[in-house]
C-alpha cells in the first residue's frame, strides 16, 4: 500500500479550507493507504506563539482530526514534537538544502515583505517539512495547493541527497483534491482562507455554530454581474463557492456549474451553506464527545508517537549512515 503522510499546524482554529483541501481527504486515505497524520507543532513555533495556547491548540487540533474521522486504529496519528527524529533529520538536510532555494519560497517572500524580523525557523521551515515527509518513506502527500512548492522542494532535496550519498529517500509526490485545493477567504476571494489571517467573517471554522456557518456563506462577497460561471480570474467569489459546492457534494465543478446555470447567486449560496453545514455537523458533534476525555487523547497520541518512531528511526539511521556519520556501537542513535 502506498505510504501517505501529511500534517496540520496548531496555529489557530481549523477552517473549511483545511477540511476540504486536506483533512477530509485524509479520512478517505486512511483505508486505502498506510497513512500517518501529524499535528505539526514544531511548525507552529516559526511565528511568535503563546505557550499555553499552543498546548491547548495542539490537543484541540488532534481531537478535531479524530472528530473528522481519523481513527488511531486505522492510521498513525501523532504530534510532531513527540518524534525527535523530525528535528534531527532537519539538521542533516539543512546542509543539503541551499539558502537560494529557501529564499525563493513564495511563503517566505510574502511574509518577509510584511514582517521585519522573521525567525530563522520561519526561513527554514520548508526543510523541517521535507524531513517530516522523507522520514516515513512517503509516497504521497495529500495537501492544499499552498503546499505544492514545499513538496517540490522536498523532492529536490531528496534527489540531491540520493545523488550525493546513494539511494536513501523515497521521492514523494503531492496530491490535491479535484475541487477545493485552494479555498478562498469568503470576504476576500483573491486570498486563501487561512488560520492565521484575521478575517473572522471570511473564514468558516469547522467548529462554528451551523447558523454562523450559513450566515458567513450567505454574506460571501460575490462578483459583479449575475451569471453563475466558473472563472477564477473574472469571478473569484462565485468560483470559490462552486468549488466548495463540488467538493462538499462529491461532484465535479462542471456539474455544479451546470446545476446553477441561469440561477441567482442567492441559490448557489443557499446550496453551499446547506452542504457545508451538513458536512461539518458530525465533526462538531463528535468533537464535543471526544474533548470530554483529554487523558484518552493523550494516551492515543503516545501510542501514535511510538508507532511513528518505529518507522522514522530506521530511515534516520539510513540517512546518517549514508552521509558518513559514525554509528555508535550497539546504540540506537535517537533512542
Ligand atoms: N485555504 C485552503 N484551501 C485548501 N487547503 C488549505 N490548507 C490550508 N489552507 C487551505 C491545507 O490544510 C493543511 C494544513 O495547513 P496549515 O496547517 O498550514 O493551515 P493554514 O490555514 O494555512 O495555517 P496558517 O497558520 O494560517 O498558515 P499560513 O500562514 O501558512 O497560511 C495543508 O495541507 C494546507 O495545504
Amino acid at each position: 500500500m502506498p505510504r501517505v503522510f501529511s500534517g496540520i499546524k496548531p496555529t489557530g482554529d481549523m477552517h473549511l479550507g483545511n477540511y476540504v483541501g486536506a483533512v477530509g481527504r485524509w479520512v478517505e486515505d486512511q483505508d486505502r493507504n498506510d497513512a500517518l497524520f501529524c499535528v505539526v507543532d514544531l511548525h507552529a513555533l516559526t511565528m511568535p506563539w503563546d505557550p499555553a495556547q499552543l498546548t491547548a491548540r495542539t490537543r484541540e487540533v488532534a481531537t478535531l482530526l479524530m472528530a473528522a474521522g481519523l481513527d488511531p486504529d486505522r492510521c498513525t496519528l501523532f504530534v510532531q514534537s513527540h518524534v525527535p527524529e523530525h528535528s534531527v533529520l532537519t539538521w542533516l538536510l539543512n546542509n543539503v538544502a541551499t539558502y537560494g532555494e529557501l529564499r525563493r519560497m513564495t511563503q517566505f517572500k510574502d511574509k518577509s515583505a510584511t514582517h521585519e524580523s522573521l525567525s530563522v525557523g520561519f526561513f527554514d521551515y520548508p526543510v523541517l517539512m521535507a524531513s517530516d515527509i522523507l522520514l516515513y518513506d512517503t509516497d504521497e502527500v495529500p495537501v492544499g495547493d499552498d503546499q505544492r512548492q514545499h513538496v517540490e522542494l522536498t523532492r529536490d532535496i531528496a534527489q540531491r541527497f540520493n545523488h550525493r550519498f546513494g539511494q536513501t529517500f523515497v521521492l514523494p509526490k503531492a496530491t490535491f483534491p479535484p475541487a477545493g485545493a485552494r479555498v478562498m477567504d469568503l470576504q476576500n476571494p483573491t486570498k486563501k482562507m487561512s488560520k492565521s489571517e484575521d478575517s473572522p467573517e471570511g473564514t468558516v471554522l469547522v467548529l462554528d455554530d451551523p447558523k454562523v456557518v450559513a450566515k458567513k456563506i450567505k454574506r460571501a462577497v460575490t462578483d459583479s454581474g449575475s451569471e453563475v460561471r466558473y472563472d477564477p480570474d473574472e469571478k473569484p467569489g462565485v468560483s470559490n463557492l462552486l468549488e466548495l459546492h463540488a467538493a462538499l457534494s462529491g461532484g465535479t465543478i462542471a456539474a455544479s456549474e451546470k446545476e446553477f446555470a441561469g440561477l441567482q447567486y442567492g441559490a448557489l449560496k443557499s446550496a453551499v451553506a446547506e452542504v457545508t453545514v451538513e458536512a461539518l455537523r458530525p465533526v462538531r458533534e463528535r468533537y464535543a464527545e471526544l474533548s470530554a476525555d483529554p487523558a484518552e487523547l493523550d494516551r492515543l497520541l503516545a501510542i501514535g508517537a511510538e508507532k511513528a518512531r518505529s518507522t522514522a528511526a530506521p530511515v534516520l539511521e539510513r540517512a546518517y549512515r549514508n552521509a558518513g556519520l559514525l554509528m555508535p556501537a550497539g546504540l540506537r542513535r535517537t533512542g
